[in-house]
């Protein structure tokens, strides 16, 4: 692996989010994740790339320690932050997409679930793709998504869970949107899905990563 696409998946995994943090002590004074995304971007890295080959490791990483007991909720979060910091230079790319609307898509991460960056990993690149992305953010409730299904007429839907624990609300918001709205599109995504699962809730498809989601809705409008 490329040596700045590897420094950068370790600032993810240890939550070291820019030059100025004190955090973690045996990193002081190194460059974070904010400026070594910027740099990869100036050194010519694709979003992609950056995104899939350094972020999403150190996130895979952090999230395996986790699982191990050898790391906790606080390295979670900075882990989190370090990864927003990263974001925030990616974000412009994957918007800069068309400029004409494809429609309206309406996501948010279920209820009970918390986690919200690969949602908005999902919101920037639909965003970029030239749909007018509407966020309900995170812990949405059914009756929530029904509303911005009403005020959106013709919209599509987007469900994100993380937890094995949150993706099972995914079916009754499903179907509660199906009882009222039956010609709305539900599709769903996150780490712990599968289109079995999909299937099993009556859903209209499983999405591993944005760019699938993109490239099946460009050949269903
Ligand atoms: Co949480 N957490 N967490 N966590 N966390 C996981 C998910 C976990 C796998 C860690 C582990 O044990 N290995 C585990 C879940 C286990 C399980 O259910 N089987 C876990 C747990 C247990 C928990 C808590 C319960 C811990 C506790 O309190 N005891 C707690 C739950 C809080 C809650 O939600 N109610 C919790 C809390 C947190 C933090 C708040 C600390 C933080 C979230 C911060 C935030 O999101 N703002 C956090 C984090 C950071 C993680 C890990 C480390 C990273 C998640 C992430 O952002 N991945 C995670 C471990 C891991 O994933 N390796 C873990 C990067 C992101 C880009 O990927 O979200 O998969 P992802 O999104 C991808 C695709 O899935 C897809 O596209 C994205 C881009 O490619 N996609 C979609 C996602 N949504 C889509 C929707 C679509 C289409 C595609 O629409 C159709």
């Amino acid at each position: 692996m490329n040596e700045l696409l590897k420094q950068l998946a370790v600032c993810i995994e240890r939550g070291k989010i820019n030059k100025a943090s004190p955090f973690p002590p045996d990193m002081k004074e190194q460059d974070g994740a904010d400026e070594l995304t910027k740099r990869a971007l100036e050194e010519g890295f694709t979003p992609e790339t950056i995104l899939n080959q350094a972020l999403m490791i150190g996130m895979k990483r952090i999230g395996d320690k986790y699982e191990a007991g050898k790391a906790f909720i606080p390295d979670m979060l900075i882990s989190a932050k370090a990864m927003n910091a990263a974001m925030v230079h990616l974000r412009p790319y994957f918007e800069s997409g068309a400029v004409e609307l494809k429609g309206t898509f309406v996501i948010g991460t279920v209820k009970g679930d918390l986690h919200d960056i690969g949602k908005n990993i999902v919101r920037m690149v639909l965003t970029g793709a030239g749909w007018k992305v509407v966020d309900l953010g995170v812990n949405v409730t059914a009756e929530k998504f029904l509303e911005n299904v009403e005020a959106n007429p013709g919209c599509m839907v987007g469900m994100s869970a993380l937890l094995t624990t949150t993706m099972v609300n995914m079916e009754g918001i499903n179907k509660a949107i199906k009882e009222k709205f039956p010609e709305t599109k539900v599709f769903v995504g996150g780490a712990p899905l599968s289109q079995k699962f999909s299937d099993q809730i009556g859903a209209d498809g499983y999405f591993p990563d944005p760019n699938k989601l993109t490239k099946y809705l460009d050949t269903i409008i």
